[in-house]
């Protein structure tokens, strides 16, 4: 037994070659809709595996078909509660859908994502919702990747809808709403100032604003000053899209369906004035861009770090004989000869 089996590992020719057969396979069943293979490649990409690259092409030509729906505010503002919401509503129309949650919180105590669990656990009893939950491991930058790719499983796999949770209204949580084709902007009445959050670029990607805990006081007045807000800001830019502001009371699913007709709007808007083309040209430039610049930052490094001289140029640098600018530049110089 032990012979047959050493035979036929060595009929394999690599490892590798396995894997990528083993990758095929759970593309081909991804596309034939099964949800297990769908996990496990979200796993692969999750994990920044380098081997995502060949299965994501593949998957590729079957994307661009779900409505992605981004959904940003604060903490505790409402977001899992709304996405749940949204979810049944969406379901109710009979439209697949698949949640991304993207939990900045510590991925070790993993409590926020248990809560997120149990918020949205109504949805989750159903086949045709899935929920990934997605803790940031501390590295955004490639977080925003990371969904993106997620999304594209799913969009690949055929939700009808993909609605991505992110919490915060930092940088990366804006690189990771512009993956969306509408992004909503959720703040609750009674959480600090919420006007205030709404400095650091949340103008810039708030296609509809909800205030959430409509039955908390305060919500009024809160809608009033996000209203001028965005008529102020619509103005200067001349923009031909001004962000509705509606109220929910998402405990209490009130409101879940004129937002969803709100967000249906927004989507004709997209696809009947252009935009949805332009924004969607502009992503894939970013994305295809920064792609770009990953594989040559690889390849560059590969060659640099290989060949065990970087080490001995650091030793130049920290003893002072060389610098680390003008190191820099003839490396560069070596590589890219005709640059100079
Ligand atoms: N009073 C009131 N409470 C609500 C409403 N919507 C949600 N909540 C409650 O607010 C708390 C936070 O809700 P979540 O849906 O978890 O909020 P979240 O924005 O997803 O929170 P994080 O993901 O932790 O940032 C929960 O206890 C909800 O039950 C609402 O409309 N009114
Ligand atoms: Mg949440």
């Amino acid at each position: 037994m032990a012979d047959s089996s050493r035979k036929i590992r060595s009929v394999t020719p690599s490892r590798d070659l396995d894997i990528s057969l083993i990758m095929e396979d759970l593309v081909a069943e991804v596309l034939q809709g099964s949800v297990r293979a769908m996990a496990r490649l979200i796993a692969v990409v999750e994990n920044e595996d380098p081997r995502s690259f060949e299965f994501l092409g593949s998957i590729y030509p079957h994307t661009g078909r779900a409505h992605v729906l981004g959904i940003t505010g604060s903490p505790g503002t409402g977001k899992s509660t709304l996405t749940d919401k949204i979810t049944s509503v969406l379901r109710r129309q009979e439209k697949t859908v698949g949640v991304v949650a993207v939990d900045p919180s510590s991925p070790f105590t993993g409590g926020a994502l248990l809560g997120d669990r149990i918020r949205m656990q109504r949805a989750s009893g159903d086949p045709d919702v899935f929920i990934r939950s997605m803790a940031t491991r501390g590295n955004l930058g490639g977080l925003a990747r990371t969904t993106a790719d997620v999304i594209k499983i799913m969009d690949g796999f055929g939700k009808d809808w993909v609605i991505v949770e992110t919490v915060g209204v930092g940088q990366d949580e804006v690189e990771i709403a512009k993956t969306a084709d509408t992004t909503i902007v959720v703040l609750a009445p009674g959480l600090g100032d919420a006007i205030q959050s709404m400095k650091a670029g949340v103008m810039e990607i708030a296609d509809l604003y909800v205030i959430n805990k409509a039955d908390r006081s305060g919500a009024d007045a809160l809608v009033t000053e996000v209203r001028i807000r965005v008529e102020q800001d619509a103005q200067i830019k001349k923009a031909a899209w001004r962000a509705p502001v509606l109220k929910t009371v998402a405990v209490e699913d009130q409101g879940t369906e004129p937002l969803l007709e709100a967000i249906e709007s927004h989507r004709s808007f997209l696809e009947e004035s252009g935009r949805l083309k332009k924004v969607r040209r502009e992503k894939t430039r970013q994305e295809t861009l920064s792609l770009l610049k990953e594989e040559i930052s690889r390849n560059v490094l590969e060659k640099i770090l290989g060949n065990g001289r970087f080490d001995d140029l650091i030793d130049d640098i920290i003893a002072h004989r060389k610098d680390p600018y003008t190191s820099v530049k003839e490396i560069v110089g070596t590589i890219f000869p005709d640059e100079e």
